[in-house]
C-alpha cells in the first residue's frame, strides 16, 4: 500500500505559477483560440476591413442589409445568452488534478481509486443556489461543490454542496422548494435571498427541513472563501469492487485550510463592496500559485450494517456522524488552473449525478433517484440540445462511440453506414464490452415489491440529528444561528408564518425558539405538529407521517462544529496595512515581511494611491487607497507607526472606521506603539486590555507593540484563529 502524504498546503513558492496543464486541458487547446497577431475575421473566415463602420447608402444614409459583416456580427451578439442554471446560476470554476493516496479496490473497482500512480483531471464548479449569475456571492446560502473527474473509464461527477443534508427527501417536491425559495413571482423579489415569507411558508410545513435549517442559518452558509468550505456528496452511494461486492458510502472534501466563515453584518458589506468576493478570492489563489486543496473522505459502511443506525442511510436529511463512522481520507484534489473562458468552461460544463464509472453506484434515496432524471433534462434546454457532451468541457478523455447520432449542433463526423447494433455490415461495432473490459454493469440490487407512492417510516426522525447538530456547536455559533433565524424571519411580513416557525423550532430545542421569539417580539405558540405538517398526502392517515423522535446514541458532534477546524495557517489571507506619510518603513517591512514569509497577501492602504513617504525618505507603494478598500474585505488589519503617519490615520475617518468595523467583525488587529493614537479614536479603545503579552492577544485579538519582529510573530498567530467571537458578547458593537 502506498503510503500517505501527510497533510500538507502547498506553498505558493514552491509551485510554478504559469498554466499547469493534464490530459484534459491538453485535450481542451485544440479548441483554444489565441487572437494574439491576428487579423479580424468573420466566422467564415474573411478578413474584415472596416470593423467601425456599417455599410451605408452615403456617410449619411441609411444602413444596407447587403451588409453581412454587420448583420453576421449582430446576429451572433443576439444570441450570445443561454438560459441560466435554475438553481446554482451563480457560480466559479476550476481546472485540477486528483491524486488517490491508497489502493482502495478492497472497497471500489473505480480505476481512479485504485491506481496511487493515477493523476485524474477535474474541473470543479462552485456555486450559490437561490441567486441569479449576476448576483453576490455572499448571501447566506448552501454551495454547490461540483467535481468532474475525467477518469480513464469515462467522467465521474460527484455533484455536492457544502452542507451534508437537504432540505426534502423525494424529489418530487423540489420545484416546489425551489419556487418558495426563489424570488417571489409577483416583484421578482427578493434575490439571493431566502429571507421572505414563501421560503419560510413552504419550510415552516415541512418538518422534514429542520435538519438543514439548522445548517444553512449556520455560519456555514457564508463562507469565507471556496477553498475554506467543506464538500458533501449528501447522498448514500454504493461502492463495487471487482468481485461484484458493495458497501455504502458517503463523499466528503476536507479542506487543507480549515473550514472558516464570515460574519452576517460583514457578508451583506461584502455583498456592496464586492459581489464577485468568492470568484476573485478563488482566482486570484490560483494565479498566485497558492492552489487551493481539499483531502477527498469516504465514510463506508458494509452492506450488512445498512439497518445498524438510528436512522435510515436513504435519507438525505442524515448525516452518518464521524465519531459513529470515521472519515477515511482517501486521496487529494488540488485546483491548479484557471479556466480560459468563463463561458466556454465553467458556464457550459454540465455535472449530472447519473455520471458514474463502474465501481461507484447508486442507493434508493428518493431524492438522488429524482436527481439521475432532472440533470440531462435540464442540460438539454440550457445547452440547447442532445449534443452537449460534445462541448470541450464536458468531453471524457476517453474515447466515445456509440450509436446515437445528429441533433443540434452534432460536432462528431461519424463514419460508416451503420448507425445501429447488431449490425452485420460492420462486424457489431462498436461493440459492448464485457465487465472485464471495464463495462458498466448496475449492482444487482434485490428489489421485491409494491408500486406505492409512499415514504419509509424509518425517515420520519426529523428533530434527532437537527439537535445534535445545534448542540455540537460552540457558544459563538449557537448565537449566530439565533441572530441567523431572527434575521430572516424578521424580513418575513406575515405573523402566522414566523408562529409556524418558531413552533417547529421548538421542536428542535425550546431554548432557540424562546431566544428567537424574543427577538421577533412573540411567544412561542405550540402548535399541533400533524397541523403543521405540509407533507401529508391527500388520502393518507397524518399519523403515518407524525414525526418521532430517537433519543439518538450521540450528545454532540465535535465535527459538526467549526470551532474545531484547524487553525495553523496565515496561507493566502488577506492583511490591511494602514498607513500613510511618515511612516516608520522599518516597523512596516518587517511585519509585513513575517507575513508574506507565512504565506499571507498584503496591502498597503493609505488615504491616496501612488506613493507614501517614509520617515526615513522611503517611498512604499501604495495597493489601494481608503477610497476603493473596506476592512470587509480583509481578514486583518495591522496599523503602522511613525509620529505623522499616526496622525494622520487618526485624523482619517476613514481609517478609524475601517478599524471599528475589523474589531466589529472580531479579526485580529495589529500596531506599533507609535500608532496607539489611533487606536485611543477607536470606539473599542475603552475595550481593550491595559497591556500587552502574547496570552492576551491570542484571547483578545489584539497586539500592540514596538518590537516589529514579535509583533509580526504574535500577530499571524492571531490571524491563524480567524476570529475572536468572544467580543460580541456584550454583542451591541457600533460600526
Ligand atoms: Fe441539484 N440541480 N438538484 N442538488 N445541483 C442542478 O442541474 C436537482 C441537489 C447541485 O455547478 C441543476 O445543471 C434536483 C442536491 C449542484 O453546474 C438541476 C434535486 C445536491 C448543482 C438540479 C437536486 C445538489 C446542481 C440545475 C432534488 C447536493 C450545480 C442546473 C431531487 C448533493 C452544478 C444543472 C453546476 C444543479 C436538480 C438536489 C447539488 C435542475 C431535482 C441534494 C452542486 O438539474
Amino acid at each position: 500500500m502506498a503510503k500517505k502524504p501527510t497533510s500538507k498546503v502547498t506553498v505558493a513558492s514552491e509551485v510554478d505559477t504559469s498554466k499547469v496543464s493534464n490530459a484534459k486541458t491538453e485535450k481542451l487547446e485544440a479548441f483554444v483560440a489565441d487572437s494574439t497577431g491576428q487579423k479580424i475575421t468573420t466566422n467564415h473566415g474573411v478578413k474584415i476591413n472596416d470593423d467601425q463602420n456599417s455599410l451605408k447608402a452615403g456617410d449619411r444614409g441609411a444602413t444596407l442589409l447587403e451588409d453581412f459583416i454587420f448583420r453576421e456580427k449582430m446576429t451572433h451578439f443576439d444570441h450570445e445568452r443561454i438560459p441560466e442554471r435554475i438553481v446554482h446560476a451563480r457560480g466559479s470554476g476550476a481546472h485540477g488534478v486528483f491524486k488517490v493516496y491508497e489502493d482502495m479496490s478492497e472497497y471500489t473497482r473505480a480505476a481512479f481509486l485504485c491506481d496511487v500512480a493515477a493523476e485524474t483531471p477535474v474541473f470543479v464548479r462552485f456555486s450559490t443556489v437561490a441567486g441569479s449569475r449576476g448576483s453576490t456571492d455572499l448571501a447566506r446560502d448552501v454551495r454547490g461543490f461540483a467535481v468532474k473527474f475525467y477518469t480513464q473509464e469515462g467522467n465521474f461527477d460527484l455533484v455536492g454542496n457544502n452542507m451534508p443534508v437537504f432540505f426534502i427527501q423525494d424529489a418530487l417536491k423540489f420545484p416546489d422548494l425551489v419556487h418558495a425559495v426563489k424570488p417571489e413571482p409577483d416583484n421578482e423579489i427578493p434575490q439571493a435571498a431566502s429571507a421572505h415569507d414563501t421560503f419560510w411558508d413552504f419550510i415552516s410545513q415541512m418538518p422534514e427541513s429542520a435538519h438543514m435549517i439548522m445548517w444553512l442559518m449556520s455560519d456555514r452558509a457564508i463562507p469565507r472563501s471556496y477553498r475554506m468550505m467543506e464538500g458533501f456528496g449528501v447522498h448514500t452511494f454504493r461502492f463495487v469492487n471487482a468481485e461484484g461486492k458493495a458497501s455504502f458510502v458517503k463523499f466528503h472534501w476536507k479542506p487543507l485550510l480549515g473550514v472558516h466563515s464570515v460574519a452576517w453584518d460583514e457578508a451583506q458589506n461584502i455583498s456592496g463592496k464586492d459581489p464577485d468576493f468568492h470568484r476573485r478570492d478563488l482566482w486570484d489563489a490560483i494565479e498566485a500559485g497558492a492552489f487551493p486543496e481539499w483531502e477527498l473522505g469516504v465514510q463506508i459502511v458494509a452492506e450488512e450494517d445498512e439497518f445498524k443506525f438510528d436512522f435510515d442511510l436513504l435519507d438525505p436529511t442524515k448525516i452518518i456522524p464521524e465519531e459513529l463512522v470515521p472519515v477515511r481520507r482517501i486521496g487529494k484534489l488540488t485546483l491548479n488552473r484557471n479556466p480560459d473562458n468563463f463561458f466556454a468552461e465553467t458556464e457550459q460544463v454540465a455535472f449530472h449525478i447519473g455520471h458514474v464509472v463502474p465501481g461507484i453506484d447508486f442507493t434508493n434515496d428518493p431524492l438522488l433517484q429524482g436527481r439521475l432524471f432532472s440533470y440531462t433534462d435540464t442540460q438539454l434546454l440550457r445547452l440547447g440540445g442532445p449534443n452537449f457532451h460534445e462541448i470541450p468541457i464536458n468531453r471524457p478523455v476517453v474515447p466515445v462511440h456509440n450509436n446515437q447520432r445528429d441533433g443540434h449542433m452534432r460536432q462528431t463526423i461519424n463514419r460508416g453506414k451503420t448507425s445501429y447494433g447488431p449490425n452485420g455490415i460492420a462486424n457489431q461495432d462498436p461493440q459492448q464490452a464485457k465487465a472485464s473490459e471495464g463495462g458498466f454493469v448496475s449492482y444487482n440490487e434485490r428489489i421485491d415489491a409494491r408500486k406505492v407512492r409512499a415514504r419509509s417510516r424509518s425517515f420520519f426522525d426529523h428533530f434527532s440529528q437537527a439537535r445534535l447538530f445545534l448542540n455540537s456547536q460552540s457558544e459563538a455559533e449557537k448565537n449566530h444561528l439565533i441572530d441567523a433565524f431572527s434575521f430572516e424571519l424578521g424580513k418575513v411580513k406575515e405573523i402566522f408564518v414566523r408562529e409556524r416557525m418558531l413552533s417547529l423550532l421548538a421542536e428542535v430545542d425550546k431554548s432557540l425558539a424562546a431566544a428567537v421569539a424574543f427577538n421577533l417580539g412573540l411567544h412561542v405558540e405550540k402548535i399541533p405538529l400533524n397541523e403543521l405538517n405540509g407533507s401529508v398526502p391527500a388520502d393518507a392517515d397524518p399519523e403515518d407521517y407524525a414525526p418521532f423522535q430517537h433519543e439518538g446514541e450521540l450528545a454532540i458532534s465535535p465535527a459538526l462544529s467549526m470551532a474545531d477546524t484547524i487553525k495553523d495557517s496565515i496561507k493566502t489571507r488577506k492583511v490591511a496595512i494602514l498607513a500613510a506619510d511618515g511612516v516608520n518603513a522599518d516597523a512596516l517591512n518587517a511585519v509585513k515581511a513575517v507575513l508574506i514569509d507565512k504565506g499571507a497577501t498584503c496591502h498597503v492602504i493609505a488615504p491616496k494611491l501612488g506613493q507614501i513617504i517614509a520617515e526615513n525618505d522611503e517611498r512604499v507603494p501604495v495597493d489601494e487607497s481608503f477610497l476603493t478598500a473596506a476592512s470587509v474585505l480583509y481578514d486583518a488589519v495591522y496599523v503602522c507607526g511613525g509620529a505623522n503617519c499616526a496622525a494622520t490615520l487618526e485624523a482619517e475617518a476613514n481609517a478609524v472606521h475601517f478599524l471599528n468595523e475589523a474589531f466589529k467583525h472580531c479579526k485580529a488587529i495589529a500596531a506599533d506603539q507609535s500608532a496607539m493614537q489611533v487606536l485611543e479614536a477607536s470606539y473599542f479603545f475603552k475595550k481593550l486590555p491595559a497591556q500587552y503579552d502574547e496570552e492576551t492577544a491570542l484571547r483578545e485579538g489584539v497586539i500592540v507593540s514596538d518590537n516589529s519582529g514579535e509583533l509580526g510573530e504574535i500577530f499571524s498567530k492571531m490571524i491563524a484563529l480567524h476570529r475572536f467571537w468572544d467580543r460580541e458578547v456584550p454583542r451591541k458593537i457600533p460600526a
